[in-house]
């Protein structure tokens, strides 16, 4: 140590990069890197047991790797007595500790912790210095310059120039790959029943996890979510090495299969990398890059290369866009007048419907539910059901393990429940029960069947559609994409559209509402 003030840097959980802004310039011989376990990080939404226990071995593991590289990491743990109410609580202990001369820290992932950090340099008396978060590729300023003056924000179109602007499957000529943009239309296929896919790789906890798991279980067990079986890498080498198994034995076919489910089987052909990813262990660019390579060494067809890179060169960047030029307000909007609470099953997985169960129960196991679980089951459920955003919003921040306020939310506010007026998605996400029955197995292990409407064992989601086409008439009829199915409603027997509605409200008003109670 030099007798020089420190600079004290520090790093948020999601931020476990080498890297990362906040480290970019640092003194090894003078600096104090900060880290800090937070209560307030694992309760402002009860988050699930296993995104903690990810998040707090990924940190401590990401503390013991800067120590070998001779970096002095003040490491706060949530067991330490007196330590780490807070971000704040936390980085004014270790101001008095250190004595900084400055404090330096990367743009978080959520507005409310933004908006914490402004007050800081006030709050500690020594500048605070906020620098951009380097590790995306689409900085914010270009995303605002993109955004700036268009009607519609369409993901599209913004992908189209993340292409072209990273070089990724483009010809020498400026031509995409293949000669088209988008392989979306041949990546709706339903799985084959004989077609099995790979287990993806499991990281048995060494002593680091094993301690974090005891802590996280005696704090946090009585949180929504199962802890046992935690196998996530927890480190950047593991994530290498989850991501390499990835690229050769699911990534061929990733984009043929990605919007299929099958009862029992939560993984797929996906990738899982979104945990390890959003917290820093991983690149996105070089996980395009490696891709790419598949592609042209001939491992994996085009339409899953371009799929994957599509949704970490395109939806991911962009609803990162979307959430820092909309927020404050992105979150308090709610076109459709969605005022339900959430039902009691989000939290049990007791319910009937056999999807939704598989979907929750999956989530409760995992801390993780692939995209067209969350948006065509449980999302498609709270859309259609008309359950408040705010709620709905709140859980799927806390029971997902790559859950922060930048991703999470456009998804679900946006995406999923359109409850931000058709801003990010081109029409709502509905649909009925013949769709989850096209894309799994589900419906055949359900006692409600998708081909019926009205009858007693008829699939809840057909009434529930109906209703919500109804329901939403001043808003969804307007939209182009949405004429369509309203014309078709034109064309239905009034009768049957009341009795439709009358088994959807009488279905509504039969669930529970009241959370479970948890000690
Ligand atoms: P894969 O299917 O293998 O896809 C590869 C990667 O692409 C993902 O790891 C992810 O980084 C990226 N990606 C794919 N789709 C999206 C998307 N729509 N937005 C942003 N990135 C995307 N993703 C999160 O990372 N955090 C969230 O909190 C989150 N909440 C969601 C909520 C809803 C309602 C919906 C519909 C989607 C949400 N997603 C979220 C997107 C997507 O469901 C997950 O990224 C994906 O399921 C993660 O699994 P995977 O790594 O196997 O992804
Ligand atoms: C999600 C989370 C949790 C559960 N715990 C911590 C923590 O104890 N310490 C920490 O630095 N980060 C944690 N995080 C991630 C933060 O919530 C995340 O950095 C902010 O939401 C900003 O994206
Ligand atoms: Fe879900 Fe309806 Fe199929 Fe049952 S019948 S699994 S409720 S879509």
């Amino acid at each position: 140590m030099t007798d020089a003030a420190p600079v004290l840097r520090l790093v948020l959980g999601d931020q476990l990069s080498r890297s990362i802004a906040a480290l970019a310039d640092i003194d090894s011989a003078r600096d104090v890197v900060l880290m800090i376990e937070a209560m307030e990080e694992c309760t402002y939404v009860p988050h699930h047991p296993r995104k903690i226990a990810f998040l707090f071995s990924a940190m401590r593991h990401f503390a013991e790797t800067q120590r070998a590289e001779g970096i002095t990491v003040d490491y706060r743990r949530l067991d330490e007595p007196g330590e780490g109410r807070s971000f704040r609580h936390g980085l004014e202990q270790a101001a008095a500790r250190h004595r900084p001369s400055r404090v330096v820290v990367t743009e978080p992932g959520e507005w409310r912790v933004l908006e914490d950090m402004r007050g800081w340099e006030q709050a500690l008396g020594v500048p605070v210095e906020i620098r951009p978060d380097g590790r995306f590729l689409c900085p914010l300023d270009d995303f605002r310059r993109w955004a700036e003056g268009r009607r519609t924000l369409r993901m599209e179109w913004f992908y189209r120039d993340m292409r072209r602007r990273h070089g990724l499957l483009m010809t020498p000529e400026g031509e995409p790959e293949g000669g088209r943009w988008n392989y979306d239309q041949e990546n709706r296929e339903a799985l084959p029943a004989d077609l099995e896919s790979p287990d993806p790789p499991a990281f048995a906890p060494d002593a680091i996890t094993r301690e974090v798991l005891d802590l996280v279980a005696a704090r946090f067990g009585h949180h929504f979510g199962r802890l046992e079986g935690f196998a996530m890498p927890v480190t950047a080498t593991d994530a290498e090495a989850a991501f390499d198994h990835f690229i050769r034995h699911r990534l061929p076919r990733f984009g043929t299969y990605q919007d299929a489910m099958r009862q029992g089987e939560p993984f797929l052909f996906h990738s899982l990398i979104s945990a390890p990813l959003n917290a820093g262990l991983l690149n996105p660019l070089d996980l395009c890059r490696r891709a790419e390579d598949a592609y042209y060494a001939g491992h994996a067809p085009l339409n899953a290369v371009e799929g994957f890179i599509r949704q970490i060169l395109g939806w991911r960047e962009y609803v990162r866009g979307i959430y820092w030029t909309r927020m404050p307000d992105y979150g308090r909007t709610n076109a459709l007048e969605a005022h339900r609470p959430l039902p009691r099953f989000y939290w049990t997985g007791e319910t009937d419907m056999n999807c939704l169960r598989q979907v929750v129960t999956e989530t409760h196991d995992h801390a993780h539910a692939h995209h067209i679980q969350r948006l065509m089951v449980t999302g498609n459920f709270a859309l259609l059901a008309g359950i408040d955003p705010a709620a709905v919003n709140a859980w799927y921040l806390m029971v997902y393990a790559d859950a922060y306020e930048w991703v999470q939310l456009p998804n679900t506010h946006g995406m999923a429940l359109y409850a931000d007026g058709g801003l990010l998605a081109s029409k709502p996400y509905a649909a009925s029960g013949k769709y989850i029955d096209r894309m799994s197995d589900y419906c055949r292990h359900c006692r409600f069947s998708p081909k019926k409407q009205l009858e007693d064992d008829a699939c809840p989601f057909n009434a529930l559609y109906w209703d919500f086409i109804a329901r939403t008439r001043s808003v969804t009829a307007r939209n182009r994409r949405m004429m369509m199915i309203h014309k078709t409603m034109d064309r239905m027997d009034d009768e049957k559209i009341r009795a439709l509605r009358d088994k959807a409200r009488t279905f509504l008003d039969g669930l529970e509402y009241d959370p479970p109670v948890r000690r």
